[in-house]
């Protein structure tokens, strides 16, 4: 399948607009080796199409596939893009939107059965009445360090530390400046292991050998490589072969339990003495030529185009 025309919709305004351009400068790279025509579609950072709104919709609606790579989107793109009846690669609306609210990404993980981080969700009255607070961490058995985190926005703005009371009352003044719920969650002390789950276009869905995040500079050997905010990554994760099966398993439960399509990067967290628990889902991953999701799927050896090439084609499935 060659010669289609591919709209990549990218830039936007917000924190991860840098993110999203180069994640889309990579993926239209891709589409052209693939000998398709690449359409790329730029959002401002005030939030307009580039080429003109009315010229945008002529042009998504003359392509055969669009890829969304917008950060923020909470599935509106994808909702105005089934408007248009076009299709376009990865999660839908609602997988998008729950992907991007913690408590609700929490709630349906649990309701699944599948571990998450320990955490408490604060809202209304709660964020500013300390006794409330102070009883509903008791209640869930949380105790200093914890993290507090909006519960919506897939970036780390409003994410504090917090290791007393004092630092946990600013960190939830904080965090409310983004949202009316906050997250407040254990910090988790142990081995943070990443995995990449991609869906086929005959419905198989599949994980590619797990990442290690290594945040200890003093780390290093052949296998390690850099990103640019200086974490190392090592792929495959030299965890055991049961654990490896586990997370595989649970990185594909999640997938499904949240109705995912196309994509998913699962990340968890291994602590010392305990049970993996999943910390975080990425709907759409960072994914420039040196992001973990293509460096995985590079490891089970599917070039970066490979795996552009298995997304569109996932995608125009689907649709068929
Ligand atoms: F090409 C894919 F797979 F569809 C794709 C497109 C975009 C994967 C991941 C992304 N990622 C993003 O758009 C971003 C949220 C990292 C941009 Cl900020």
């Amino acid at each position: 399948m060659t010669g289609m025309k591919v709209a990549v919709v990218m830039g936007g305004a917000g924190p991860e607009r840098d993110v999203s351009l180069a994640s889309g400068k990579g993926i239209l790279k891709a589409v052209e080796l693939l000998g398709h025509m690449a359409i790329p579609l730029v959002i401002d950072a005030e939030g307009n199409w580039l080429d003109g709104q009315h010229e945008a919709i002529e042009l998504l609606q003359a392509c055969d596939v669009t890829i969304p790579a917008l950060h923020d989107e909470g599935g509106r793109l994808q909702g105005f893009l089934e408007q248009l009846h076009i299709p376009y690669v990865g999660s839908g609306i609602a997988a998008g939107a729950v992907g991007l609210d913690k408590h609700l990404t929490k709630a349906i993980l649990k309701a699944h059965g599948i571990p998450v981080t320990p955490g408490v969700t604060l809202r209304g009255t709660e964020l500013t009445d300390t006794e409330a607070t102070l009883q509903k961490l008791k209640a869930a058995g949380l105790d200093f360090p914890l993290f507090v985190k909006p519960a919506a926005g897939g970036s780390s703005s409003g994410v504090t530390r917090a290791t007393n009371l004092p630092t946990l009352l600013a960190a939830i003044a904080e965090a409310t400046a983004f949202g009316p719920r906050v997250l407040v969650e254990r910090e988790m002390d142990g081995r943070e292991i990443d995995l990449a789950v991609l869906e086929f276009p005959d419905g198989r869905v599949e994980t590619a050998p797990a990442l290690e995040i290594h945040a200890d500079p003093e780390f290093f050997n052949a296998t390690a490589k850099y990103d640019s905010s200086g974490t190392r990554f090592v792929v495959p994760a030299r965890i055991d072969p049961e654990l490896a099966v586990r997370l595989q398993r649970t990185a594909i439960d999640v997938f499904e339990a949240l109705g995912c399509a196309g994509l998913a990067r699962v990340d968890f967290f291994i602590p010392r003495d305990g049970e993996p628990v999943v910390n975080e889902i990425n709907t759409f991953p960072g994914f420039t030529p040196a992001s973990r999701f293509p460096r995985m799927w590079a490891a089970a050896g599917m070039s970066y185009a490979e795996v552009v090439d298995t997304l569109i084609r996932t995608a125009m499935g689907r649709t068929a």
